[in-house]
């Protein structure tokens, strides 16, 4: 244990420390799971600052979150102590988190959760929460930055990225729309997950539902469609995101058809017709999204994203490529179901 780590977690009341160890799968911030004598654990994380420059902005959000739904009595992560860029949450004891779907059932539950959070937090009050990411799901834009990197090309990597540039240029209209609706006002922003990783849901351990949404760090006003799409992009793959056997990539169907069916069955009657429209383009646009954004990382020399071997971005990138190919086929597809799911729940 460090002396930075023994400081928080002295702050927050928690003796008898046995264990620190790193815990998880983020891709952002440093997360811990801590062992005491006494049985109680917790989950220790450092906030990566690097990345949530405005810190006291997101301790502010997750605190209101977090305050807000334990009012509604809707369970959610409890904070022990918050001291940038430290924080202590409770450790939720008997839950388990996935990395992957392995059964539309679990497909279902998740997108049942990620709705219900959506549900649970509408009413929050006044005042709007802070955008803690500015732009974080504004597609046009991180093209924008993906077309700066390869014109800085600053560790001379643009060379070998050329056909993954060039599928980027093919999507560029398709990939502003859904963010184009919203600026037209023809969809309303609502408040917003905006980072549906199946691994940010827990799931109970004797009826395996999925119930509890977690990583409340993006929780700001966005979209429903990039909460949608961002779940379908993780959980539906045939592969996992980082995936180098592209042949397999792809959209599971069936996968997709769970999550949106357990998605629907809470949202199909709070919904505008056009943001029911934007559903079915949202994985690809979002598979699109992250592409992108690991692009731009790899080109830019892997600041952002953890990587766990070399060129890990470049291998998400493709992976990711792989996938919107797929997804581009079935939209249509995509389309129908959710139709189907929407005349079942009205
Ligand atoms: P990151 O922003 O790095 O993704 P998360 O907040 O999602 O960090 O936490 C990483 C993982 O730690 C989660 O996927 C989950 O498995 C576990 N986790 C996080 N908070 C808790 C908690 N309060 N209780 C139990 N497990 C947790
Ligand atoms: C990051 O922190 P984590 O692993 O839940 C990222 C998401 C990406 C995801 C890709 C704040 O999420 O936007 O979709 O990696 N979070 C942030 O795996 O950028
Ligand atoms: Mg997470």
């Amino acid at each position: 244990m460090t002396d930075e780590q023994q400081r928080i977690l002295t702050t927050a009341g928690i003796t008898g420390v046995t264990d620190v160890a790193r815990y998880g799968s983020g891709h952002i911030n440093e997360t811990y799971k801590v062992e005491t004598a006494s049985g109680e654990r917790y989950i220790l994380q450092k906030i990566n600052t690097s990345i949530f420059t405005r810190a006291e902005l997101l301790k502010a959000n997750v605190l209101r979150v977090t305050e807000y739904l334990q009012s509604r009595g809707v369970p959610s992560l409890e904070v022990v102590a918050y001291e940038n860029p430290w924080r202590v949450y409770r450790f939720l004891e008997g839950y388990t988190s996935r990395d992957i779907v392995s059964e539309p059932r679990q497909a279902y539950d998740v997108g049942r959760a990620f709705a219900k959070f959506q549900n649970d937090l509408a009413e929050l009050p006044a005042p709007r929460l802070g955008e803690i990411l500015p732009k974080f799901h504004d597609t046009p834009d991180r093209l924008r930055q993906l077309d700066e990197a390869a014109a800085q090309d600053v560790k001379g990597r643009r060379a070998s990225v050329a056909a993954e540039l060039a599928f980027v240029d093919t999507w560029r209209e398709r990939a502003g729309r859904i963010v184009e609706l919203m600026r037209t006002g023809e969809i309303p922003e609502r408040v917003t997950h905006n980072d549906t990783k199946i691994n940010n849901v827990l799931f109970a351990p004797d009826t395996h539902e999925a119930l509890l949404v977690i990583d409340l760090d993006t929780v700001m006003p966005g979209l429903v469609a990039h909460d949608f799409g961002d779940a379908v992009r993780f959980a539906a793959n045939f592969t996992e995101e980082d995936s180098e056997h592209t042949d397999k990539t792809g959209l599971d169907l069936n996968i997709f058809w769970a999550f949106a069916d357990g998605f629907l069955s809470k949202t199909a009657s709070v919904l505008t017709p056009k943001e029911i429209d934007t559903l079915a383009l949202s994985p690809f646009v979002l598979a699109c999204e992250l592409a992108t954004r690991f692009l731009d990382d790899y080109i830019m020399g892997d600041n952002y994203f953890a990587c766990k071997k070399p060129g890990h971005n470049l291998i998400r990138t493709r992976c990711q490529v792989a996938l919107a190919k797929d997804m581009e086929q079935k939209i249509d597809a995509m389309d129908a179901l959710i139709k189907s799911c929407v005349e079942k729940y009205r």
